[in-house]
């Protein structure tokens, strides 16, 4: 080999974590991935699956063109011109037939790991013209959204934790030494965690499981499943009482203070003990500590948001902080300043709840989407509006939404389906069409979302590391090209956008940080490009009392949809809980939601797909270590390996999600021989928290026998 050896350095986009990472290159030989030890922010920290981004380039199942289903259910490689005519041609007939909002789009997490995908979707929905849409927000952090539109007045405003200077953290339902930290982009998460300990602050674990994370905490609390809303609304009641309130300087910035009393008057820490099983006194001792720290942060995850009560769960979080004087506080919670997309008054997008509903069902949209748990039915029940076709865009909600069987059975029944996506997998098997874009290495990318929501103000552009395979296309490049050809096929205007660094580069010039808004550091995306370790903007600043977009201009402490969920809360309050089983997710550090497990580098070793259960409930069952079990819920049931640990809490089982690749149809050589089930499979598409109509996934009831 006579090409000379290049090091190249970027982000790993896997997770939120945008880890730096320096990978070295021979020509079309990748030599080695490692953490950058120059980038300021994540400081030489990566883990197992950076490495994995090797696999995934050279994935021999990785498509490469695109691919039409034959008639015999087997798969044959087209041109990209007879590809976008067809889905063209398909889409606009059944819209002329039945109706533009028959054709629907769901798209997935990595759209958000991709910026060409944020800038160029909007091109394909021009076309489309339907108001159908789903995205995984509805399976993940809708509740977190709706708290920053209702309180803050735009849906992008979320407080992020400032884990480098606070002294007392509270995580509920978060794991972020295996989930490398979610609405909190935070490398190295596990020494900025011991960091705290280090300079005499401490942090408190809340959680089923006595995860990676619960194992280094100060403290960790098991909490019964879909609980926390009594934990929170008794801290908020002990606040309250005990006359620990204390606003800060927000305080002439907050609206209806004077309701909150009143709503959490009956929620107790008596109360949260019997439905939580955390004693009252810890509960009062947990809010004394978020007035006693200088300087605290209430964070909640996954554990919080995905549940019955995700989004009061939310909204209280954020009600715990601003009584505590720590939103808007060095140490607390801060919104950051990003150098793209810095959320101010009346900016754009802002947010919508309730303006249309799903068909069957009758949730609410939420910023123009529908609930992810609607689209079975309005997909399987005949009658007006039903869905008829479905575009799906880098997902895979056979494996990652509730009910994945159910799926399944919908998709398979559409008259068409087209999927942008590199793999033939559990949902792109249903498809017709299937779109692959290039691969993460052979285009650039400037992260859109998670400079936003990271614990410092940070900036980097990503170059491609590789040129694209001849005849390939971007996600933004496919977006184009379906856009315009499905626009024409409907005689609607449509022109194709400029590249994504095109329009960032705009933006950033317009943003905080640039030359229009008269900063000193003028940025530009060149003067990014010119720091390929990324650029530290500086910790997180207080700024939301100027950012606040709500009609008033305060935060409102009580929005609407809070108040309206109360006699739901109320009914749950008076319930006396049964003492089944209560099933969870879980994550893994060297997994990557659905769709990591075909490298084996990261899927061989020890199993990572069992059960976890404690060995109580198992001896109860006459259950061993490794036994074989049926689990079964409402609307299913797996049968899979249960593994004896005490890290879990009584009467509560866990599975992770994103596996089961064993379905027929899967081209996915590694992942099929890996012998997982889907915990989706056993989710519930019904049970859902109805005031944000995001996915209940977790604590969802189920029995375990022997199998
Ligand atoms: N029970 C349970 N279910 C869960 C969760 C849980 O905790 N418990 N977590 C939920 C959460 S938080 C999320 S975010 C969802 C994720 O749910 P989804 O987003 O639906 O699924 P992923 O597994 O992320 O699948 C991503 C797909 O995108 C493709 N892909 C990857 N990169 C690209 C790209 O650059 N371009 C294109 N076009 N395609 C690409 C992959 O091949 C894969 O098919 O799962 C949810 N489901
Ligand atoms: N390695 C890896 N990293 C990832 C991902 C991945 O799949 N693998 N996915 C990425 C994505 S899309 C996301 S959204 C983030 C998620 O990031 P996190 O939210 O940090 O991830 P989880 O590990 O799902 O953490 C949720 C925790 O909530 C607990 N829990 C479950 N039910 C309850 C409950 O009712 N109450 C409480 N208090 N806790 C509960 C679970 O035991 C679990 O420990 O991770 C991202 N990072
Ligand atoms: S934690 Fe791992 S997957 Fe996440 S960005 Fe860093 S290296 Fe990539
Ligand atoms: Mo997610």
């Amino acid at each position: 080999m006579t090409d000379d050896v290049i090091s190249h350095y970027r982000a790993c986009h896997l997770c939120e974590a945008i880890c730096g990472v320096e990978i070295k290159t021979q020509g079309e030989q990748i030599l080695s991935i490692k953490g950058d030890k120059d980038d300021p922010f994540s400081r030489g920290h990566i883990c197992p699956k950076a490495t994995a981004l090797e696999d995934l380039h050279y994935d021999p199942d990785r498509l490469r063109m695109p691919m039409k289903k034959l008639a015999d259910g087997s798969w044959q490689e087209i041109e990209w011109d007879e590809a976008f005519a067809t889905v063209a041609d398909r889409l606009a007939d059944i819209q002329a037939r039945y109706g533009n909002d028959t054709v629907a789009i769901y798209a997935g997490n990595p759209n958000v790991h991709n910026y060409g995908s944020m800038t160029h979707s909007g091109v394909v929905r021009k076309a489309l013209q339907s108001r159908v849409t789903y995205s995984a927000t509805s399976l993940d952090q809708l509740p977190h959204h709706l708290a920053a539109w209702a309180m803050y007045g735009h849906q992008q405003c979320l407080p992020i934790p400032d884990i480098d200077r606070t002294q007392f953290m509270l995580i509920i339902g978060g794991n972020p030494l295996a989930s490398n930290g979610s609405i909190m982009t935070v490398p190295d998460v596990k020494n900025r965690l011991k960091a705290i300990q280090s300079r005499g602050g401490r942090f408190v674990v809340i959680d089923p499981r006595r995860t990676e994370t619960a194992a280094i905490a100060d403290e960790h609390l098991f909490i019964r499943p879909g609980s926390d809303v009594f934990l929170l609304m008794a801290m908020i009641h002990t606040l309250i009482n005990e006359d620990l309130v204390d606003l800060g300087h927000l305080a002439a910035h907050i609206d209806h203070l004077d309701e909150l009393p009143e709503i959490v008057s009956a929620f107790t820490p008596e109360l949260a003990e019997s439905k939580t099983g955390i004693p009252a006194a810890t509960v009062r001792d947990l809010a004394r500590e978020m007035i006693n720290a200088e300087g605290a942060v209430c964070y909640g995850r996954m554990g919080a948001s995905v549940q019955q009560f995700g989004a009061l769960c939310q909204w209280a979080i954020q009600v715990i902080n601003i009584l505590s004087g720590n939103l808007d506080r060095e140490g607390g919670a801060l919104v950051c300043s990003p150098a793209f997309g810095y959320i101010t008054r009346g900016e754009k997008g802002a947010g919508s709840l309730g303006r249309f509903t799903s068909r069957v069902r009758g949730l609410p949209e939420f910023a123009g989407e529908l609930p992810a748990v609607t689209m079975a039915e309005d997909i399987l029940t005949p009658g007006e509006g039903q869905l008829r076709a479905m575009m799906t865009i880098a997902g895979n909600p056979v494996l990652s939404a509730s009910n994945g069987r159910r799926l399944d059975e919908a998709f398979e029944s559409l008259d068409f389906m087209v999927s942008i996506d590199f793999f033939i997998n559990e949902t792109t098997r249903h498809a017709d069409i299937i779109l692959p874009p290039t691969g993460p290495l052979e285009h650039d990318h400037y992260d859109l979302a998670f400079n936003r929501l990271a614990v410092r103000n940070v900036t980097r552009m990503n170059e491609a590391v590789f040129e694209p395979a001849p005849g390939a296309l971007h996600d933004w490049q496919i977006m184009n090209g379906l856009g315009v050809a499905l626009a024409a096929r409907k005689e609607l205007d449509a022109k194709p956008l400029p590249a994504p660094d095109v329009l960032i580069d705009m933006g950033i010039q317009a943003g905080f940080y640039g030359e229009q808004q008269g900063h000193a550091l003028a940025l530009t995306l060149d003067k990014i490009r010119a720091h390929p370790h990324g650029l530290d903007l500086g910790p997180l600043q207080p700024s939301l009392t100027e950012r606040l977009g709500t009609e008033s201009g305060k935060i409102a402490l009580v929005p609407d949809y809070v108040t309206a969920d109360m006699p739901r809360l109320a009914e749950v309050a008076q319930t006396q809980s049964d003492d089944g089983l209560l099933l969870i997710g879980r994550r893994h550090v060297r997994s990557n939601n659905s769709w990591m497990h075909n490298s084996h580098r990261l899927v061989k070793g020890k199993p990572r797909w069992k059960l976890f259960m404690h060995p109580q409930d198992m001896a109860e069952r006459n259950l061993s270590d490794d036994d074989t079990v049926e689990i079964r819920s409402r609307v299913g049931s797996v049968v899979t390996q249960v593994t004896a640990t005490d890290d879990m809490m009584l009467g509560v089982v866990c599975l992770p999600h994103g596996w089961g690749h064993q379905r027929s149809g899967v081209k996915l050589s590694v992942a099929s021989q890996q012998a997982g089930v889907s915990i989706n499979d056993l989710t519930d598409d019904q049970f859902v928290d109805e005031v944000s109509g995001n996915a209940a996934l977790n604590g969802v009831p189920v029995t375990v026998t022997a199998a």
